[in-house]
This record gives C-alpha cells, structure tokens and sequence, in this order.
C-alpha cells in the first residue's frame, strides 16, 4: 500500500526586514547582499520561537487537508534551532496543534534537516505501520545568528514548512522514489552554532564562557557545496531509474542564489527547472525546502496528484547533505 504526500504548508514570522534595514547597523548594503546572495528581504521572529512557527505550519497543513490533529500518528522537526534541548520541538508541537495520538522527536540535519526527516518519516510510512504522518522544517535562525557579524547575519531568515504523509486505500507507488543521504563529521567546523563546553562544578574553567553564535567558514562551505551537491543530485536520479528531463523542479536549500546556478550548470540542469524564494526568505535552514514546496504548491506551479516528480536537494552544517525524488 503507497503512501503520498497530501497537504503542505508553511508559515514565516510577519516582519519583514529588508537589506536597507540591516544596514542601520551593519557596514553592508542591499546592492552587495543582493549582488552576492540573491536575497533581499527575510522574516525575523519577534518572539515566536520554533515551535511556534513549526506550530503554524502544522495547523495549516491540516487544515487543507481537513483532518483533526487527533489523526497523527507522527511528527518529526527538523531543526538546528529548538526551543530548548529537552523537551523537543516535535513534543512542542504535539501539545500546540493538539495531537494526542502521536509520537514526537527531533531530527537535527542543519540545512539538510527537512530531507533526512522526509527520509525517516517516509521509512516509518514504508514499515506499514502508521497511517499519517506530520514532517517539518523548522528553524529561528534569528537567535542563533552574531547580529554583529555582517558576513552571517545577512544571510539567514526565519520560518517553518512541511507536509502530511498518509497512506492511501488502494494501491499505489509511494511518494518517495529515491534518496541519496551523506555526512562528513570531520569539516564539522566549516558551520557550528551554540557549541558548548562542559560547565559543571567538578571541572571549573577559569576564564568564563563565550556565547557561541553561528559560525561558518562561507568559503570551506562554498568549495563542499560545488563538489557534493551535483553528485548527489545525478546519484539520486539514478537510483530513481530517471532521466535529468523527467525531474520537473528541483527545490533545493535555499542559501545562496550564485551557487544555485553553479549547481544547475555542473549538472546541466536548467536554472529555469530550479524553484527559488531566496529573494524574500533568505535562508531558513531546515525551513527552506518545506517553505519553497508549500509555495510552488500555492501558486500551482506544483500541483499535488499529478504524478509530476520533484528533486529535493538539502546541504549545510554537519556537514551533511543529500537528495530525495518525490513524486506528487
Ligand atoms: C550552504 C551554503 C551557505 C552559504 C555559504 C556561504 C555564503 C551561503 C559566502 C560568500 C559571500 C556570499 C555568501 Cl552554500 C550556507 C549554508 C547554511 O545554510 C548552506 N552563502 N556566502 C560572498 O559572495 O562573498
């Protein structure tokens, strides 16, 4: 019995803070960010915190769908950002939308959060037994980022995405088709956020502790990106058994424009075939490929039953990257 995608959504803070408004208090301007990143303008918690904005996307996903929360049977978040390290996200969320039935955790992939989460759901969906399913991409980039640092803080926004998993009454092929998931631990210092020590009584450090925020060598990361990602994209394709021609879109990480079109032309894939919100999102790390989905979904540039296939291709901090087939 296949199991499909069949509701998405997503939901991002209200404010908007544009590159102008950076530059009040970071030696940069809207021609260098726009030039160099393709953003333009990004949504910045004033409050609300991961599991609120994963919240959000919840209730909308089910609320297209028409189902009670009482219906799921699982969620997993992705995220690098949760409210807290105990309990999770997911937890965090369950009790929000009211979803009493589930079972809830975290899943922490960086950038590539949303399609290791994807991966783990839809493996559970294959086992049979569940019937419905929540996954989401949630991230507050906002309080992880050195708002002094003009070289990170421009380049992350705010927000949460995802989409139902179910199974179906008759028989069909499942919504996944292909996945292709990678990590190297060793260039783990190449994007680190609140890395900590160990503080307790027994080991006194005599200096005290630094707050660590985002740190990322934009360069190291660059370079991993270019030789990582077209290979697993061309991997994923052919362990899906498809050609290049039949992917219709490839929705991948959000994080940098310039290198998007690096990656369609190593893999001969035409930019035009990339979905893009970076102008108006920045990078929202795990939030990023649900958002752009949910997206391309509203506007019918995707449309949910049309058997059209979609490449979801997810990078970042870990490091770790990899790429899912879906097909609609
Ligand atoms: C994947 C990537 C990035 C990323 C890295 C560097 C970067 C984005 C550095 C050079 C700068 C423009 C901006 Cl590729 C971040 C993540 C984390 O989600 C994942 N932009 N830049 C320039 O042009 O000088």
């Amino acid at each position: 019995m296949g199991f499909k995608i069949t509701s998405t959504g997503h939901y991002v803070p209200s404010l908007v803070v544009t590159n102008e408004d950076l530059t009040e208090f970071l030696d940069t301007s809207d021609e260098w960010i726009h030039k160099r990143t393709g953003i333009s303008e990004r949504h910045i918690s004033t409050g609300e915190n991961t599991s609120d904005l994963a919240s959000a996307a919840a209730k909308k996903i089910l609320e297209k769908r028409g189902i009670s929360a009482s219906e799921i049977d699982f969620i997993i978040v992705a995220t690098m950002t949760p409210d807290a390290s105990s309990p999770s996200t997911a937890c965090l969320v369950q009790s929000k939308i009211g979803a009493d039935q589930a079972f809830c955790m975290d899943i922490n992939a960086a950038c590539s959060g949303f399609v290791f989460a994807l991966s783990t759901a839809a493996h559970y969906m294959k086992s049979g037994l569940y019937q419905k399913g929540l996954v989401l991409g949630a991230d507050t980039m906002s309080k992880v980022i050195n708002w002094e640092d003009r070289s990170t803080a421009v380049l992350f926004g705010d927000g949460a995405g995802g989409l139902l998993l179910e199974h179906g009454d008759e028989d069909g092929e499942d919504c996944i088709l292909a996945e292709d998931l990678h990590s190297d631990g060793v260039r783990y210092l190449a994007l680190t956020a609140n890395q900590k020590d160990v503080q307790n009584p027994f080991h006194a450090k005599e200096e005290s502790q630094p707050t660590y925020h985002l740190e990322m060598d934009g360069r190291g990361i660059f370079d991993f990106v270019i030789r990582s990602v077209p290979k697993t994209i061309e991997d994923v394709i052919k362990k899906a058994n498809l050609e290049k021609n039949d992917i219709s879109w490839v929705i991948a990480h959000q994080a940098n424009i310039r290198l998007l079109e690096a990656i369609s032309k190593k893999v001969k894939i035409p930019f035009s075939r990339f979905a893009r919100n970076i102008a108006t999102t920045g990078n929202t790390s795990a939030g990023s490929i649900p958002i752009l989905l949910d997206q391309m979904i509203e506007s019918g540039e995707i449309k949910l039953d049309s058997k059209e296939k979609v490449l979801l291709t997810g990078f970042g901090g870990g490091l770790t990257w990899g790429s899912i087939i879906i097909t609609l």
